[in-house]
């Protein structure tokens, strides 16, 4: 198998014929969880509600043919880093440039030689888990380890896009630590980084549900989109994270309001429409934060 440890890897397998069905299900059973369509329209729906970590995708099919599937998942974007291999007949140079043109990763040739479809298929697995590690890492604050401002920035457009179709409101906080600079100053840069992983992993915890999101968008600026939430429902999680945070007890001896770290709080919630943008709900939640820390910090304002 693979060298290294990943939970079951998912096959998807594509043909019209049961009987090339079989034939791939039996190289693979053992390895991988397989998955079975006998239609374009079917691998389509698979792909989307149960994201196979690789499809063999045969080319000549009645209804969608194969080409048509790859076009359909390769321009969407919840399922175009799945990697296609096409099973094609006969190899002819024209339709292997297709394939790939088309954005498949490979081909393999019926008769299927199992010691060769296995070595590919082995071959492209390694490929997509060092990718979607790469994908993932690339989306992660080194320092806190909560997602950086870059998947900040892509989930809150895609947020506010999910929200204006279904026409529901959806918030955003934004919190900063209050007296950060005198407490690197009293404390050290390095207390300083631990008391900002510890204030991230916090706020994490006051997450309820696996869409909300928190990231760390400036240096002891955190935000958090809650999607499909409104006013009272972001209220409540800023309080949380308020409590929170004061309970982690972190010593603050200069703080001007207590002896240890608190931090600000603005929220914003606004169902979204055409005639506004993400950037709207961002500066009122922005504008929410100042108040707060004109107010005396270590409160929440909305
Ligand atoms: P306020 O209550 O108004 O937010 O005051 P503040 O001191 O927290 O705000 P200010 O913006 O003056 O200072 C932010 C400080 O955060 C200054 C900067 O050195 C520190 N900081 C920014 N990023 C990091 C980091 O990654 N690690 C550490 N240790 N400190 C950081
Ligand atoms: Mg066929
Ligand atoms: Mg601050
Ligand atoms: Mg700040």
């Amino acid at each position: 198998m693979l060298p290294f440890s990943v939970g079951t890897l998912r096959l998807l397998i594509v043909d019209d014929q049961q009987v090339n069905i079989r034939v791939l299900h039996e190289i693979f059973k053992q390895d991988y969880e397989v998955l079975m369509a006998m239609s374009g329209e079917q691998a389509i729906s698979i792909c989307r509600g149960q994201q196979p970590d690789l499809i063999l995708l045969d080319v000549v099919m009645p209804g969608m043919s194969g080409h048509e599937v790859c076009k359909v998942l390769k321009a969407d974007p919840a399922t175009r880093n799945i990697p296609i291999i096409f099973v094609i007949s006969h190899s002819e140079p024209a339709e292997e440039a297709l394939g790939f043109d088309l954005g498949a990763v490979d081909f393999i040739t019926k008769p299927i030689n199992p010691v060769t479809v296995k070595a590919r298929v082995r071959t492209h697995l390694e490929l997509k888990l060092q990718q979607d590690l790469l994908r993932s890492i690339a989306l992660i604050d080194g320092l806190t380890g909560v997602a950086n401002r870059s998947k900040f920035d892509d989930d809150l457009a895609l947020t506010w896009r999910r929200c204006l179709r279904e026409n529901t409101a959806m918030s955003l906080l934004i919190l900063d630590v209050d007296y950060f600079k005198l407490f690197n100053d009293a404390y050290g840069h390095p207390a300083g980084d631990n008391c900002l992983r510890q204030v991230a992993q916090a706020m994490k915890k006051q997450l309820r549900r696996p869409s909300d999101l928190v990231a760390r968008i400036g240096g002891e600026e955190f935000a958090c989109i809650l999607p499909f939430t409104d006013q009272e429902g972001a209220i409540n999680r800023a309080e949380a994270m308020l409590d929170a945070v004061r309970e982690l007890g972190i010593m603050h001896r200069d703080s001007a309001i207590s002896d240890t770290v608190t931090v600000s709080i603005g929220t914003a919630t606004l169902v979204p429409n055409e005639a506004l943008s993400a950037e709207h709900l961002l500066n009122s939640a922005d504008q929410a934060l100042y108040k707060a820390k004109r107010q005396g910090r270590d409160q929440l304002v909305s």
